[in-house]
């Protein structure tokens, strides 16, 4: 099935565009699980699965996250992987890019071993680091457009012939986008922006949109000006705001309320 089309089951399905962001982190996570648990990792995150499965359309695992365990962090990883219900779609969020060549390894690794229906992919080295990933039709990679930290602009808002960057970036989306299946990473920090690239890519092209709860993104001109026309198209990613909203042995509770509420607040400017 093509990415696009698993995306608008699951969004029908949980009538939901939100994707929570397994991003964990030992400092933030409730500390009895290190007493109580063999697997504090494995158990948090299937926590975090069970409560939410019915609540989001994805559930993105940036690598960083993970990797930094070394071995028992890809073990970990496909664990994790492995659980999440089949019909959720899955983004591995490992902003790779090199030469073609092992463009070719990075995109191997993450969409035949670990099996992801998505990823993030850098731009920055041209077609011939991105055509690796696009080799995966049935695949989605979320090209880096405009990033929502702060020092996005020291690059994306270089001008060239009068044109953004990362207008640039997005024309080239466009270019690249024949096998229909390139998506666009857009920050909610900069929501002006955000509708300058759905204005470039149109609309079928899917957004991952980062940058809501603790980076503060403006919420509701990010659904304004990052939705299509359907108000679709768009994954609202949160991974702090709500896998670290609780503490206690209650934290599952506060966890399944906050994917809730964001979810509801995403919907009300749905319909
Ligand atoms: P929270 O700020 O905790 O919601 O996490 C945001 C997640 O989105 C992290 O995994 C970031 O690495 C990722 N992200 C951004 O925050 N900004 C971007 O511009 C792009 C990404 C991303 O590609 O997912």
């Amino acid at each position: 099935m093509k990415f696009n089309e698993k995306l608008e089951k699951i969004v029908e399905k949980n009538n939901s565009l939100l994707c929570v962001g397994l991003d964990i982190d030992k400092d933030k996570m409730p500390k009895f699980l290190f007493e109580d648990s063999k697997e504090p990792y494995l158990d948090f995150n299937k926590s975090i699965i069970d409560s939410t499965k019915d609540l989001v359309c994805a559930y993105k695992l940036n690598m960083a996250f993970y990797e930094l365990f070394g071995s028992e962090g890809f073990k970990l990883l496909e664990k994790t992987i492995s659980y999440i219900p089949k019909d959720v779609v899955i983004i591995l969020d490992g902003k790779r890019n090199d030469i073609g060549n092992t463009a070719k390894k990075y995109a191997k690794s993450i969409f035949e071993y670990f099996k992801a229906d998505a990823t993030t992919v850098n731009p920055y080295l041209g077609m011939d680091g991105v055509k690796p990933f696009l080799e995966y039709k049935e695949k989605c990679s979320f090209i880096l457009c405009r990033t929502s930290n702060n020092s996005a602009r020291d690059f994306q808002d270089l001008t060239i012939n009068n044109k953004s960057f990362f207008e640039i970036v997005a024309n080239k989306i466009k270019d690249w986008n024949s096998f229909k299946n390139c998506g666009a990473v857009v920050g909610a920090t900069y929501p002006e922006e955000l509708k300058k690239v759905r204005k470039i890519l149109g609309e079928d092209v899917p957004f991952l949109i980062p940058g809501v709860g603790k980076q503060g993104g403006d919420i509701e001109k990010t659904l304004r000006f990052g939705l299509n026309k359907d108000k679709k198209m768009a994954i609202i990613n949160s991974s702090r705001g709500i896998i670290f909203s609780g503490d206690n042995e209650e934290y599952i509770d506060s966890v399944r309320s906050s994917a809730n509420n964001l979810k509801d607040i995403i919907n009300k400017f749905r319909y």
